[in-house]
């Protein structure tokens, strides 16, 4: 059906009629993008069995990705992309008056993360189908991801998000491969001729039914599986209140998380964990089993990845199968688990690293704990023979200690790898974070620099760029995105900068059409878009952002001699609906927003746009208009980010701090090529340690700092006083926990060297091409490969159709 437009067309017609019962005519939008997506589900159907056959036939080594999250995006777009079909479709359609952008945006976000975690599995994913790893991610199926962000008055709004509401095109239900997961109940330990074994009696059973989606490589025959896993009630018994086991039950996947860094101590939270761990690894279990006879080479086929520390029971689950339901010895499963598990490590904020309360932990999982407090006890034997005496050591590098059960600790323990997510981080964990286990376990310890799929953030997202690239270099980049240096030699050329201004200038008259349509804003093409989009948080310091547009604007106002290169600041974020300093300041940025761009003076010069709703889909928009990326974290907190990568493919010049990925990012394209300013992260972390900052010298001695933070509580920028009073003890009270204060008048200096360089148009187009011209070594083929190939040790299977 889709060998050529014509049967295309024809396929369609058909298959609209029979799967919405009504005439061309009469369908909708919904009815057509319905329509298109189980023709090409189906379509890649063939593909999606050929895989899984030649998988189990070749029975070579496989990795499963767990994750919490799996932040996809829309996928009709990208699968016609990797399928090859897009132009032929979407010509197939314009002859039936239909634009395929427009089906396109029927197709609801499938949100199932919140923001650079959840992401960054979304792109692994692409990347392992399209380098032919036998790699599959599994998650939850979520009936409510990340919550839809409405703007009232300023103020952030959430409300559930329905990505199922008309269902979903692209799984397949296996309910013959569902499994059953138990919580609460107690453990019999009986000891036998041979030993002891555990029943788990007066469990509270739930059903685990995955389902499939397809994960198509891009021109490849290869299309890998995610497998997402709904709660559903098992079996009613007889003395059963049917009702609330059911609603109890379906809890589980009801809801995704909406918070990004923090902890939420949520018992059902705990649940979600252990269901997505019990019922992937139960399933890898029995399908290795169809293949192969000895558990105890489970890790010769198998690799399974804990994304971060949220799937870390992973460690007694696998220990549990292979001792309770296996019979292997504690030591012949201990050896196969840490074997078959790695573990990444994605923040080292300390609220994020998870720790549950024994008191909530044990009832809900009574076997698993026994199991973990087993691994706690052999492990601080093993410390204690290493370091005698030293208690303290002994209880910090436990995996249960006050009370509570460390999951870092856990999957450190457990796992035979533990990376980092780019250098900086991976030193930190090597020197500060983990040190203590570093000691003991150098050779575990690795650096994988985060990358992005460069098929959705480049091809998809902006085809004008990557026509444009085609052009000058043609297309092996496509398939080798580290060959985009190829465009490194074109740079100065002309006639390329001034095609790259157009698309650049397209780009931005698009975004602009959506901000007018959406905000009622009218932005000039010609200003600087400098965008700031990510979740908010006070490390990631949008308040530092804020805090430079309120000077500008007191600069503008009170020097008529003032004159700046104009720009539109714009700003996506959602706030975790708990998180009080977060939303306060999303309603700051509106404030703000609301007296910029009513002033006759200053709105000639700035503007500042909050986008709703910030997503994948919204995203796609967002990078290729931007000139200007703002990665302003204090140092040391960005674990690695992935947006400022996304940016840097689109050619915007960066803004940021020495942290993270964008440390890599100024060695790839050279000091010259990116505005550095702030503390580095020696210095934060000496700050932390020495406790020698003091944030009210720097409000008493910088005026411009002063007036700006007084506006904060003075009535400037709202009529209740404490509306922003949370954000003014922060910086003062609270003695500005993220240096916002101290990197102002750095901040401000680069920011002023932005507009000038702007006015260099010439300049900044060859900056910005040598930015595009080094992306590809930030693309996640190259991250992949190197999971591959130095921690799961698996290889491309050929994929002949
Ligand atoms: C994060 C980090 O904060 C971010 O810097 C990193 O790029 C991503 C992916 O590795 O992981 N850690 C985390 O908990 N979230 C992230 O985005 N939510």
């Amino acid at each position: 059906m889709f060998s050529n437009k014509d049967r295309f067309k024809e396929a369609f017609l058909k298959r609209l009629e029979s799967m919405c019962g009504k005439g061309f005519e009469e369908s909708t939008k919904r009815d057509q993008y319905h329509t298109l997506g189980n023709m090409i589900r189906e379509y890649i159907s063939s593909k999606w069995i050929g895989t899984n056959e030649l998988y189990r036939s070749e029975n070579k080594k496989q990795v499963y990705y767990l994750s919490i999250e799996f932040l996809l995006g829309r996928l009709l777009g990208q699968n016609l992309l990797n399928l090859g079909i897009k132009d032929m479709v979407e010509e197939g359609l314009s002859e039936l008056d239909i634009r395929l952008s427009e089906i396109e945006e029927c197709e609801p976000d499938p949100a199932l993360g919140n923001g650079g975690l959840g992401r960054l599995a979304a792109c692994f994913l692409d990347s392992l189908a399209t380098l032919n790893l036998p790699g599959h991610g599994y998650g939850i199926r979520y009936k409510h991801g990340l919550f839809d962000q409405k703007i009232v008055d300023g103020y952030q709004v959430e409300l559930p998000e329905q990505w199922l509401r008309h269902g979903n095109v692209w799984e397949v239900r296996k309910p013959d491969e569902a499994v059953e997961i138990s919580f609460w109940g107690t453990i019999e330990t009986n000891y036998a001729n041979n030993g002891l074994s555990f029943k788990h009696v007066g469990a509270e059973k739930v059903l685990a039914v995955p389902y499939d989606m397809p994960v198509v490589g891009y021109h490849v025959d290869t299309v890998n599986t995610l497998r997402l896993w709904n709660a559903e009630p098992s079996s009613f018994g007889p003395n059963q209140d049917v009702l609330s086991y059911k609603r109890d039950t379906e809890a589980i996947t009801d809801f995704l998380y909406p918070d990004d860094t923090h902890d939420e101590g949520k018992i059902l939270r705990l649940k979600q964990q252990y269901f997505l761990v019990s019922s992937s690894i139960q399933r890898i279990i029995a399908s290795y089993k169809k293949e192969n006879q000895n558990v105890r080479e489970l890790h010769h086929s198998v690799a399974i990845h804990i994304n971060d520390t949220h799937p870390a029971l992973a460690v007694p689950e696998l220990m549990r199968i292979l001792i309770d339901v296996e019979g292997l010895t504690w030591d012949e499963a201990w050896d196969v688990t840490t074997n078959t598990l790695s573990y990444t490590n994605h923040t080292i904020l300390s609220e994020a690293l998870e720790k549950w309360p024994i008191y909530l932990f044990k009832p809900l999982l009574p076997r698993i704990f026994m199991i973990i407090e087993e691994i706690n006890e052999r492990f601080c034997a093993e410390l204690w023979d290493r370091y005698p005496g030293e208690w303290e050591r002994i209880e910090h590098m436990a995996i249960i200690a006050h009370d509570l059960v460390k999951m870092a600790h856990l999957a450190i323990v457990g796992s035979s790898s533990i990376n980092g997510v780019a250098k900086i981080h991976s030193d930190i964990l090597k020197n500060r974070e983990m040190k203590s286990f570093y000691e003991i376990y150098p050779h575990k310890f690795n650096n994988k620099t985060n990358g992005i799929t460069h098929r959705r953030w480049l091809l998809k997202a902006n085809p004008e760029l990557t026509e444009l690239i085609k052009e000058a270099i043609g297309d092996e980049w496509v398939k080798q995105p580290e060959k985009l240096l190829d465009l490194k030699r074109h740079v100065y050329n002309p006639a390329l900068k001034e095609q790259f201004a157009a698309v650049k200038r397209k780009r931005k008259e698009i975004l602009a059409k959506k901000i007018a349509d959406k905000n009622g804003i009218i932005v000039d093409i010609d200003s600087i878009f400098d965008v700031q989009v990510k979740r908010l948080h006070a490390y990631k310091r949008q308040l530092l952002n804020v805090l430079h547009i309120m000077y500008l604007y007191n600069r503008i106002k009170e020097d008529p001699k003032y004159t700046i290169q104009p720009r539109t600041f714009i700003f996506g974020a959602k706030a975790s609906p708990t998180y009080y300093y977060a939303k306060k300041v999303i309603k700051l940025i509106h404030s703000l927003a609301e007296k910029v761009n009513n002033d006759p003076r200053v709105s000639q010069v700035i503007k500042v746009v909050f986008m709703e709703n910030y997503r994948v889909s919204l995203a796609e928009d967002i990078f290729p208009a931007a000139d200007v990326s703002e990665q302003i974290s204090t140092a040391s907190k960005e674990a690695s980010g992935t947006g400022n990568m996304k940016f840097m493919m689109n050619g915007a010049l960066t803004v940021g701090t020495l942290d993270g990925a964008n440390i890599e990012i100024m060695e790839a394209i050279g000091k010259e090529n990116i505005f550095t300013f702030g503390l580095t992260a020696g210095e934060v972390l000496k700050y932390e340690e020495n406790g020698r900052y003091r944030s009210m010298e720097y409000y008493h001695h910088d005026l411009r700092i002063r007036q700006v933070v007084d506006q904060l509580t003075n009535g400037f920028y709202a009529e209740d006083e404490g509306e922003f009073g949370a954000i003014a003890d922060s910086l003062l009270v609270q003695n500005d926990q993220y240096f916002v204060l101290r990197d102002f008048a750095s901040y401000i200096d680069v920011q002023e060297k932005v507009g000038t360089a702007y006015q260099h148009t010439d300049n900044w187009l060859e900056q910005a091409l040598i930015n595009i011209s080094h992306s590809g070594y930030f693309s996640s083929d190259r991250t992949i490969r190197e999971y591959a190939e130095n921690i799961w040790n698996i290889e491309p299977v050929g994929v002949r159709m």
